[in-house]
């Protein structure tokens, strides 16, 4: 699979990932700054995470005219998306348009994956092994490896012995799966089982849903978009860029600057309402106060119970969809089309693994501690090891030999999300300790890649080759990260996959930072500004 036409010899930077982030990256250190640059990227083709999540449903939850680069007129003009919200087929050939049109596939191999990343310090280079022993150097290693793409796949006793098949979300068969005629069993109910089930339950003869956790979705409400719209965004990507770069998710819309409780209930239920019909993401921007104040997010979180109990007709069933144990939004809030209404099929069953848990995987199905559930295909939709995952997969080892294992064996510390003391010239495109996943990831994405590229520019124009995040400004890094999460509900959703609750073992740290992607901006800008404080550079 390995590009042997490519060198293998010393570059300027290595870029591990061919997603939004990598190719930008890539765009950015060879045709802006004129440096040696590849990518390692495992897939055969690009696409990130997208390469890999083509479950059925799977689609973005933010707006297409939001979710894509804005550093090019041209890419932008030439580029019309077809639905409010894209599927993963169509981002992924955004993405192939995107390398193409910049001409980065030359300098990417596929197939490729990094297993071992080493800092020389008396060299000053990093020496990457890939699995298929090839070794190159780098003077700059950048880690653009998403935050969402090792699989987390629970360790339940008996899986090895299940006589159908498995498959997790994250890892899908790129030829699809076949439901007709199957039981599925589904494990999970994120954003990502929100998304799966309806499409599921529409081909396969029965579909079972096992619920740990309870959760609000919102009705997605994606269509076709019309021609005015599109047109309306071609003309106005100035506009739209105004407005995702100064809101705090990095969406195209404002947070409305009212408190819940500056409204009647009357006027908050018809707020609501009107939310509901739009759909999506808006409707955590319909109150200021709604993740920093349990008492205002009651209000929305149970708004969205009455809907499930509106919507979904077995009273039982009900119950279960609505016994949510976290606020609104303390989790990533799902979107959805027509999931509540999917229990309403005859043939889907939801299962309460909270109160009845899954005890083992049969050779013909799953077995809670009361029943034996006969299947033929299990669908994990069980989320991932994120945003530390992806990193700590490879053997990465900074200065003295020492892991990054070892250096966050208590949780991800780092400056900005950006740079690891102790790890000279590595950079983590949307690293955990930055806004990342809290965002529109492409908006998060675009400024980690230019803010690295900008600072890469500043050493070599001062004839300087390291840079290195302080410890000092890591240990007030890491309070405001603690500070931004301890500010708002966030750390209530105890199961949450931001606290790192979902894998066993991994440390309990609120991991991206949550003060805002605009005050994230302003403050790697004044970072800059102030000659890289809180990073030593030097030769
Ligand atoms: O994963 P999750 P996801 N037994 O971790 C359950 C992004 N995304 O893939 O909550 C039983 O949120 C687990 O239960 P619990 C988005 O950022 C984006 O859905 O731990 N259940 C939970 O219900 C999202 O947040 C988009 O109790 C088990 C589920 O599995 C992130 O990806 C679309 C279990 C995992 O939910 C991850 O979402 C989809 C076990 N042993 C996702 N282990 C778009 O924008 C886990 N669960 C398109």
């Amino acid at each position: 699979m390995t590009d042997t036409t490519l060198p293998t010899d010393d570059l300027d930077a290595l870029i591990i990932g061919a997603g939004f982030s990598g190719l930008y990256q890539l765009h950015c250190l060879r045709d802006r700054l004129g440096l040696s640059a590849q990518i390692l990227e495992v897939a055969d083709d690009v696409g990130g995470t997208w390469y890999w999540n083509r479950y059925p449903g799977a689609r973005c939850d933010s707006e297409s005219h939001s979710y894509c680069y804005t550093f090019s007129e041209e890419l932008h003009r030439e580029w019309q998306w077809s639905e409010r919200y894209p599927d993963h087929a169509e981002i992924r050939r955004y993405l192939d348009h995107v390398a193409n049109r910049l001409d980065l596939k030359r300098d990417i191999r596929f197939g490729t994956r990094v297993t071992a990343a080493h800092f020389d310090a008396a060299a000053n280079r990093w020496r990457v092994t890939t699995a298929d022993g090839m070794q190159l150097t780098a003077q700059f290693l950048i880690t653009a490896v998403g935050c969402l793409s090792t699989a987390n796949v629970p360790d339940i006793p008996g899986r090895e012995h299940f006589d159908g098949r498995w498959f997790h979300t994250g890892q899908w068969p790129h030829d699809g799966v076949d439901f007709a005629g199957r039981r599925v069993g589904q494990i999970g109910t994120g954003s990502t089982g929100i998304q799966a089930a309806p499409v599921i339950a529409e081909s396969a003869a029965h579909l079972t849903v096992f619920q740990r956790t309870a959760n609000y979705s919102v009705p997605a409400r994606n269509a076709p978009l019309t021609a005015e719209f599109q047109d309306w965004v071609r003309e106005n990507r100035a506009a739209i860029r105004e407005v995702t770069h100064s809101t705090p998710n990095a969406h195209p819309f404002r947070i409305e600057n009212r408190s819940v409780f500056d409204v009647t209930p009357e006027q908050r239920q018809a707020i609501y309402e009107a939310a509901w019909a739009k759909g999506g993401l808006q409707f955590r921007a319909t109150f200021r106060d709604l993740l920093l104040d349990k008492t205002a997010n009651d209000t929305a979180a149970e708004f969205l119970r009455g809907k499930i109990r509106e919507i979904v007709k077995d009273p039982d069933t009900a119950r279960l969809l609505a016994d949510i144990d976290h606020p609104y939004a303390a989790k990533r809030p799902p979107i959805d089309t027509n999931y509540f209404d999917t229990f309403n099929r005859d043939n889907v069953t939801l299962v309460d693994v909270r109160a009845d848990p899954i005890e083992a995987i049969t050779p013909t199905g799953i077995r809670t501690r009361s029943t034996e559930y006969p299947l033929d295909v299990i669908v994990f939709a069980t989320g991932f090891d994120a945003m530390t995952g992806p990193l700590l997969r490879m053997d990465i080892r900074g200065r003295d030999g020492v892991s990054l294992a070892d250096a966050w064996h208590a949780g991800p510390r780092n400056y900005l999300g950006l740079q690891v003391a102790g790890f000279p010239n590595l950079f983590t495109v949307t690293g955990p300790g930055s806004p990342s996943v809290l965002c529109n990831m492409p908006v998060a994405i675009e400024q980690h890649v230019e803010w690295i590229t900008d600072c890469i520019a500043h050493l070599r124009d001062r004839g300087l080759d390291r840079i290195e995040a302080s410890e000092s400004a890591t240990n007030e890094w890491m309070t405001k990260v603690e500070a931004a999460a301890a500010a708002t509900l966030l750390p209530q959703a105890r199961h949450s996959w931001y606290l790192g609750a979902n894998v066993p073992g991994k440390p309990r740290v609120f991991m991206p930072y949550a003060g805002g992607m605009a005050r994230y901006r302003r403050i790697c800008d004044e970072v800059a500004a102030n000659g890289y404080a809180g990073f030593t550079l030097g030769r």
